[in-house]
């Protein structure tokens, strides 16, 4: 498939495979957020500068751990139910949509919806090309009859979906698994919601995994497994500073932290330093007492009720929700809007809750 380039200065085609439009950001606009985020007390950076090619895997790695069940039990919930989710998303739509997924990762929670919903094309958000591109060419070759493209973004920080004919007049329905809205502080995920109306236009709707609270020895498990590697995923990130922006971090010189904080209702996830140290990064200097952390991300988790709340101020009405068996997960449905228009199909104050099979 060939497709037309959407601009010739970032667009590329990945090898007779689908297009990626490449909208990184520059190291300018990283250096300005690294200063921003060391200024910060405590000390933090933002959560994508996670996944360089490297901090992808390892995120993969992650997922595959035994104590992090999120990923495993999202999938499966996917698999069960998607012809259910897929009815309930073009319900009232009279077009194929667009599905666009923010924050895309290696892609293997999407099949499921491609297959039922069948959409028109599908635009994978990601942080990372180098995981984008070898994902989006393994989708396409799965789903040759559903056109890929892949944007390499900070899909939090686009003004809008690059112009493309494949997305030209068409609904767009958004997908945002794997609860990474918990990696964004409360005002940042209002706003990311309310960003990601604009985004997806009006009438817009939007399936978005959210993890929920739990008991806090499961979920500092699921942040520091057993094996090291959210330890070596954080640790990652010291290693790309220092590559990336003229950094001079001593590894050893910090430890992981994975901490669970009732009162924010949230996982603080930390690089705390060992001792009283100076690192050169992005042209300065900066101190670290013994002690002192370097947050590297945190991971909210919000009850189905306080979800919906913050959904509502962004804008955003229940369609639908779907549980895992355990209760730790689910996948909210939402619309952009008042729900008069889809009255007949949905009760708005109690939204449709289904469990996964026991
Ligand atoms: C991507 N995001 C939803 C993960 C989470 O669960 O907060 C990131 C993560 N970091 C360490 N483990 C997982």
């Amino acid at each position: 498939m060939t497709l037309p380039l959407a601009d010739p200065t970032t667009s590329s085609l990945i090898e007779d495979g689908p297009e990626l439009i490449d909208l990184h950001p520059a190291v300018a606009d990283m250096e300005r957020l690294v200063i921003e985020g060391l200024s910060r007390h405590p000390r933090q950076l933002p959560a994508w500068f996670l996944y360089d090619a490297e901090g992808s895997q390892l995120f993969d790695r992650i997922c595959e751990q035994p104590e992090y069940s999120l990923t495993r039990n999202e999938t499966k919930l996917l698999q069960e139910r998607a012809g259910e989710m897929a009815l309930a998303l073009g319900q009232g739509i009279n077009q194929q949509p667009v599905l666009v997924e923010f924050g895309a990762g290696n892609l293997r929670k999407v099949g499921p919806l491609l297959e039922t919903l069948q959409p028109a094309a599908y635009v994978a958000l990601d942080i990372s090309a180098d995981h984008l591109v070898p994902a989006c060419r393994a989708l396409q070759a799965r789903h040759p009859d559903v056109p890929v493209l892949g944007v390499c973004c900070d899909y939090a920080n686009i003004d809008h979906l690059p112009p493309h004919p494949l997305l030209e007049g068409r609904p767009r329905i958004g997908f945002y698994p794997g609860s990474s809205l918990g990696n964004f502080e409360l005002p940042q995920a209002r706003g990311l919601l309310a960003h990601f109306a604009e985004l997806l236009g009006p009438g817009g709707r939007l399936l978005i995994g959210i993890d929920q609270p739990r008991e806090a020895a499961r979920l500092e498990a699921a942040y520091d497994d057993a094996a090291g590697v959210s330890s070596a995923f954080a640790f990652n990130l010291l290693r790309r500073l220092n590559r990336e922006l003229a950094g001079n971090f001593d590894p050893a010189a910090f430890r992981y932290q994975a901490q669970w904080e009732p009162t924010s209702s949230r996982v603080a996830m930390a690089l705390v330093s060992r001792q009283n140290q100076m690192v050169d990064l992005a042209g300065r200097s900066w101190s670290f007492a013994a002690g002192e952390p370097l947050i590297t991300e945190y991971s909210v988790k919000y009850t189905p009720e306080a979800f919906l709340a913050l959904a509502a101020e962004a804008g955003w009405s229940p369609l639908g929700r779907w549980s895992d068996g355990a209760g730790d997960l689910s996948l909210h449905l939402l619309v952009h809007g008042k729900m008069h228009a889809h009255s007949q199909e949905c009760n708005h104050a109690n939204p449709t809750v289904q469990r996964g099979q026991p």
